[in-house]
């Protein structure tokens, strides 16, 4: 039991798993199922906290790997510690680094002590521990605070999987001793790849530890949709039922709308963020690319629906004019607008959980595929 976390579940669907909660962390509440954005760097990228904030946005997640990297956890904990050192004083997350380790960096070695690489930036030998990622995740300071897991690629064999996820539950165990901070919530990850046997052993196994939270990871690393829906169904739903569950590089309407409804709370994904460093809108589940020549004396906004910063302000013809000019302002205003989107598609989950109208109001999403562009 950790009293600084803890979660409420306000309505469970009556036709799905979907629930919408309260999930409750010293720097304030956040309200599921939620889109969570991403601030890899200790920020957003080309947005303020006050921008970031009027998005709605509740928890926000950052980098243990970048922030070791640069600059440093000791800056970050120099500064007051991540929230103060980026301005941020909503909830935070941070992810343990081996993923990321995994991703980005070249010359990485996997034994059961850790992760060896090489720093992109000075070519140093750097390695990352579970008690070296806690260690660091304990300065840096964000509410939540990851595992450090193996997430094995896609394809994998069963027994590659099998020993990543038998060795993510031997770091989890070494995660926990190394943990110093109530005030931090330590969410162990499942891994298990393709494996449903293997995702069940690990949810179950995980489950029976008094954790303030999990995660579900190894999704989404190029496996079909369609595997990455039995994936989440079968693995959500044995986790602990009073505790919030995170999907973690989830994040278009589709995944989150079948994970929603297996039960998953929290989500986060670069796609938003990402898409909009590229002159890309998303608009209500569809890409746009804003240098398209049809938006050029578009003079209405990205979409009339939507309250953000963006939309009541600027047209499509202006947008798209600043991208076709390169404006850091493009990426400022599609950011706004996209995370808005996302974490907009969220809450409108909820409201239907909330009134018991997810399947109605939603289903489409579950049922038809091919309608989704996103
Ligand atoms: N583990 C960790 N971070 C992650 C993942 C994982 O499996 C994923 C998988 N989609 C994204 N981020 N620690
Ligand atoms: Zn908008």
């Amino acid at each position: 039991m950790n009293a600084n976390f803890s979660f409420q579940s306000l309505a469970t669907c009556s036709q799905t798993k979907a629930r919408a909660g309260i999930f409750f962390t010293p720097h304030g509440p956040v309200e599921t199922p939620r889109f969570m954005p991403v601030g890899t760097l200790a920020n957003v990228k080309t947005i303020t906290p006050a921008q970031l904030r009027d998005t709605g946005a509740q928890m926000v997640l950052s980098n243990t790997y970048h922030l070791h990297l640069q600059p440093g956890e000791e800056i970050v904990a120099g500064g007051g510690g991540l929230h103060k050192f980026m301005g941020w004083n909503g909830p935070m997350l941070t992810d343990s680094g081996g993923f990321q380790v995994f991703s980005l960096s070249e010359m990485r070695k996997i034994t059961e002590e850790g992760v060896t690489f090489r720093s992109p930036h000075d070519g140093q030998i750097i390695k990352f521990t579970p008690e070296r990622s806690i260690e660091i995740q304990n300065i840096l300071g964000a509410d939540v605070i990851m595992a450090f897991d193996e997430c094995p690629p896609y394809p994998a064999t069963r027994q590659e999987v099998e020993a990543a996820t038998d060795r993510t539950y031997r770091w989890l165990e070494r995660c926990i001793n190394a943990h110093q901070r109530p005030d931090q919530a330590l969410f162990p990850i499942v891994q298990g790849g393709v494996y449903l046997d293997l995702r069940a052993r690990a949810a179950l196994d995980l489950g029976k530890l008094d954790m303030p939270g999990f995660a579900i990871g190894g999704v989404s690393v190029g496996e079909p949709p369609e595997l990455m829906a039995q994936i989440v169904q079968a693995t959500a739903p044995l986790l602990p039922v009073n505790k919030p569950r995170y999907l973690m590089g989830v994040g278009t309407y589709r995944e989150m709308a079948i994970a929603i409804a297996s039960g998953v709370d929290l989500f986060d994904c670069v796609i938003p963020t990402r898409w909009a460093r590229h002159g890309t809108a998303i608009v209500q589940g569809e890409r746009w690319n804003l240098k398209n020549a049809k938006f050029r004396e578009d003079f209405t906004p990205l979409d009339e629906t939507c309250p953000c910063y963006t939309c009541q302000n600027f047209t499509r013809a202006y947008i798209s004019h600043l991208v076709r000019s390169q404006e850091i302002l493009a990426y400022t205003l599609l950011t706004i607008h996209n995370i808005t989107e996302l974490i907009r598609f969220t809450q409108k989950i909820r409201q239907s959980i909330l009134s018991d109208r997810f399947f109605t109001d939603f289903g489409h999403w579950l049922t038809h595929p091919e309608e989704n562009l996103q």
